[in-house]
């Protein structure tokens, strides 16, 4: 199943939109606030209890830890999404995410990027689901339909 977590609630606008996506696809999923500085025995429950199957997407801003901890914790597929900071514009969050030392492996996607989050979550799936699979597929074209109506 996909999980999706995020530090806070206000992180929620940024990640509907990766709930959006899994809904589209009628994905299973779970979603909730986990905060990896406020909430870290949370957090580890949240990442020991997770199934070999699970697919994390973990939105997070400024020194965002979480994608980070909860990859330390478990060995599942963990997609990080840098929330947009008011600070420093999601510059913290990115780097934060994406400079994982080596011998633990985030994914990460743009700032704010949670659609795409969620579409490499399905896209995984789709490796044992050939329903899955087409639906990306059709997905793609319809993307592509769009693209090709457009004019000036
Ligand atoms: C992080 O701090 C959250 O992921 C959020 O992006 C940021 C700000 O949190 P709030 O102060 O809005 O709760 O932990």
């Amino acid at each position: 199943m996909i999980k999706i977590i995020m530090g806070s609630i206000s992180d929620y606008e940024v990640m509907k939109e990766a709930e959006e996506l899994l809904k589209f696809f009628e994905v299973a999923f779970t979603i909730e606030i986990i905060s990896a500085h406020r909430t870290p025995d949370k957090m580890y429950e949240f990442a020991k209890g997770l199934a070999n199957d699970d697919i994390v997407i973990a939105g997070a801003g400024g020194a965002a830890h979480l994608p980070g901890m909860v990859a330390a914790l478990c060995p599942n597929l963990v997609i990080g999404v840098p929330v947009k900071s008011s600070n420093l514009s999601g510059l913290d969050s990115l780097l934060s995410i994406v400079q994982m030392p080596r011998g633990i492996g985030v994914a990460t996607v743009a700032i704010n990027g949670s659609k795409n989050a969620a579409l490499l979550a399905v896209q995984a799936l789709a490796i044992s689901d050939e329903k899955l699979y087409k639906k990306v597929q059709k997905f793609r074209e319809e993307q592509t339909a769009k693209v090709s109506e457009m004019s000036l």
